[in-house]
């Protein structure tokens, strides 16, 4: 990506914190852990030329043994990740729903830290697989750091934390040949899906656009749990957080994502780096949705449901700042790898609710980064201080890099003064909020859950035409994937419940019926949690028809900029057309390259040279937002000899994406797909750069799907 205009950045508190802990490499020697200089790092120390190696040899021991355990654990979910520093500001206070500094304060910069990631796979699996997105932040506060460690879908698979393990251990690759990778199309997962109706919801919206993001930065993120507010005089209010892309949501189609897959396995991670070198700062306004606690049972589903949206109709999103993220990390794995996020990081102003997920994750995070990150004092590797000053009496562990001074390490103390002392509530200590509890102590699940069908029913019916589509096509696809027939048909038959129409695509896409009645010894066996009566919709108080925030139609449509534009050229285009076009599209900020038959430079017909940004053989269509032809008849020519670029134009038209050439570049258009449709609203012959401009906004032409799936490529 070519650098843009490029804000200015203003350091924050945390990334001054950080500066002390890097180190340079230029103008350095090199020395052994313990500075010691060193003049051989090519041979080890032998007895004699072609004599065996000593022991004695430290130097060659110090490097092995840190090479031997420089991998710690992967996370077992959200392993592949990429991270970006940046900041969050306030518009507006709100201060009567919240203490905390960071919604009363307009006037700070709050750090944050965002690692982005895929649940399912590997560290090292590729970006593009159908997947949920984690979007966890962690904002240095000043009072204290507060980690949001949400998704970019608003509800969870699962209502209990005790079923995550099981949740998990389905869509993970199955044990016994560790296949697949980063792919939830196979029967475990059906298996589990198909008989825990709960998972319906997310499911249906993994089965959608959203698990497949054309960009991080194009994509929203939610807190997920209802989560409480607490203002000064300890009043609550419920609330649930959103992330609003300033981009717009976007997506790619599922060809596209299984072609990105092989053609840049790192292409999230790459766009994400990219923008923010160039200084296209990705942005996101938060929101709240604000609940007073009186109003806790006027909805038709639990507000302790994880499972469940609070849909924006209903309570509208009130926009309250925005999170800028503006520097790369300067080490993977001193930042990305080893941030360590835990729910249960607040601070005095936000609150947890009983939501049963999200008691569950109080426990887990901390736990989890014992073993990843070797030890309780995970807290003071650099990315994971707190910019708050921190003092209390724990003490020794692994890895301890503060060095505590003084006699005392306990409480209460007459030798250090009583320090570290304890605060009042009123100078900014937490105090958790004081909920009545008066009940039973049981294991169970509350009968305001049961209903699992609404909601992905309200979702599927929220989308646009195309989005159902390609909801059909997934499901079409994962359950095609599937060998066990029982496992299919149950899914079938569930699907049904959420919408005929839907499942009857998916049983034609299968080639198998919808059953009627479904394997009632499996189900006895397995419990209640199978009986799908149990789980319909009850009598509704206030059941809508749409949703439009659900849909990604109603997104914002009104920017190019940092989208990637293919200019198809060979020697001799023509400079005015490919300057014109540029120039307009750069206005924009929009990114042109130059995808020539070869590398190094190209010249125009004016003879001046200019630098190819890929040869036409180390790169492919799907990673471009859309294709440029100028003009220039020797240019055209020489494209008409290679067919990959013909190849490259009909994938940019079977994934919708818009195309434009000059009228000298027609006689190319007329080899491809797009030939029989230059009436398409978003193909362009010797038109305008405005009207391109206008197409590339409006990111795809859907309406082209229909005949896009008959275009062989
Ligand atoms: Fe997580 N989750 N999770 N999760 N989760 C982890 O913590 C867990 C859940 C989420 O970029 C782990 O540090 C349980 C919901 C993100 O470092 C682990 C349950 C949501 C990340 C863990 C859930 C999330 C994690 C693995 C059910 C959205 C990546 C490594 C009770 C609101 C954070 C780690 C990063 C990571 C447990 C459910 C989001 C094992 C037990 C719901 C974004 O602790």
């Amino acid at each position: 990506m070519k650098k843009q205009t490029k804000k200015k950045t203003t350091e924050t508190q945390k990334i001054k914190d950080l500066k002390q802990f890097e180190k340079e490499v230029k103008d350095t020697t090199l020395t052994t852990n313990q500075g010691l200089k060193v003049n051989d790092t090519n041979n080890s120390l032998k007895a004699g030329e072609r004599g065996a190696t000593l022991l004695e040899d430290f130097l060659l021991r110090e490097k092995i043994t840190n090479f031997d355990h420089e991998r710690i654990p992967e996370r077992i979910v959200h392993a592949r990740g990429s991270g970006a520093h940046g900041y969050f500001e306030l518009y507006e206070s709100i201060e009567e729903y919240s203490k905390a500094g960071i919604f009363t304060d307009t006037k700070r910069k709050t750090p944050v830290f965002v690692r982005f990631s895929t649940v399912a796979g590997s560290k090292g699996s590729p970006d593009l697989a159908r997947d949920v997105r984690g979007f966890a932040v962690k904002f240095y506060t000043e009072e204290g750091t507060w980690d949001l460690v949400g998704n970019n879908m608003p509800i969870f698979f699962i209502q209990d934390a005790m079923k995550f393990p099981d949740l998990i251990h389905s869509v993970k690759p199955e044990p016994n040949k560790e296949i697949p990778q980063a792919a939830s199309a196979h029967d475990t997962f059906y298996d589990f899906v198909s008989h825990a109706t709960e998972t319906l919801h997310n499911h249906i919206w993994a089965m959608s656009d959203r698990a497949i993001p054309r960009s991080l930065r194009m994509m929203e993120g939610f807190g997920i749990h209802t989560f409480r507010l607490i203002n000064k005089e300890g009043k609550a209010h419920f609330v649930k957080f959103h992330w609003k892309p300033v981009l717009g949501v976007h997506s790619v189609t599922w060809d596209e994502a299984v072609r990105i897959n092989g053609a840049d396995a790192d292409f999230h991670r790459r766009d994400l780096w990219d923008a923010i070198e160039a200084g296209q700062y990705p942005e996101w306004e938060f929101g709240i949705q604000v609940v007073p606690e009186e109003d806790e049972h006027k909805y038709d589903f639990d507000l302790l449901d994880p499972t469940k949206l609070i849909p924006e109709e209903m309570v509208p999103v009130k926009i309250i700042g925005k999170m800028t993220l503006n520097k790369n990390p300067e080490n993977f794995f001193a930042e990305t790898e080893q941030v360590a996020f835990l729910p249960g990081h607040i601070v005095p102003g936000i609150d947890f609710t009983n939501d049963p997920l999200l008691q569950g994750r109080l426990f887990s995070y901390r736990d989890t980064q014992l073993s990843r990150l070797g030890g309780p004092n995970f807290h003071q590797i650099p990315i994971n201080r707190p910019v708050a000053p921190t003092h209390n009496n724990q003490r020794d562990g692994h890895m301890q890099m503060d060095i505590p001074k003084g006699q005392t390490a306990y409480f209460p103390n007459t030798l250090s003064g009583g320090c570290p002392h304890l605060s009042k509530i009123s100078e900014g200590a937490f105090d958790s909020y004081q909920e009545r509890i008066d009940a039973k102590k049981i294991r169970g699940r509350s009968e305001s859950f049961s209903d699992h069908f609404s909601q992905p029913a309200l979702f599927y019916r929220s989308l646009a035409d195309w989005e159902q589509q390609h909801v059909a096509d997934a499901y079409t696809f994962e359950l095609g994937k599937c060998m066990h027939d029982h496992i299919k048909e149950r899914m079938l038959w569930l699907i049904q419940q959420i919408d005929k129409d839907l499942a009857k695509k998916v049983a034609k896409g299968l080639g198998m019926k919808i059953p009627s009645k479904i394997d009632q010894p499996i189900n006895q066996a397995i419990g209640a949690d199978a009986d799908v009566k149990k789980h319909q919709p009850g009598k509704k108080k206030n059941y809508l028809d749409k949703d439009p925030a659900l849909s990604q139609s109603n997104t914002k449509f009104d920017s190019i900029a940092t989208r990637k534009i293919a200019f198809l050229v060979a020697d001799g285009f023509s400079m005015k057309e490919y300057k014109k076009m540029k120039t307009t599209l750069e206005k924009e900020g929009a990114v042109v390259q130059l995808i020539a038959p070869h590398g190094g430079t190209i010249k125009c017909d004016t003879d001046m040279e200019h630098k190819v940004d890929a040869s036409i053989m180390t790169t492919e269509s799907v990673l471009f937002d859309a294709v440029y032809v100028p003009g220039g008849k020797k240019s055209v020519t020489e494209l008409l000899k290679h067919s990959k670029y013909i190849k490259f134009t009909n994938e940019a038209f079977k994934h919708c994406k818009a195309i434009a050439a000059s009228s000298e570049a027609e006689s190319l258009i007329d080899e491809t797909a797009v030939a029989e449709y230059k009436d398409d609203k978003a193909i362009f012959i010797g038109k305008k750069p405005e009207d391109f401009v206008s197409a590339i906004s409006k990111h795809r032409n859907w309406d082209r799907m229909k005949i896009a799936d008959s275009i062989a490529v």
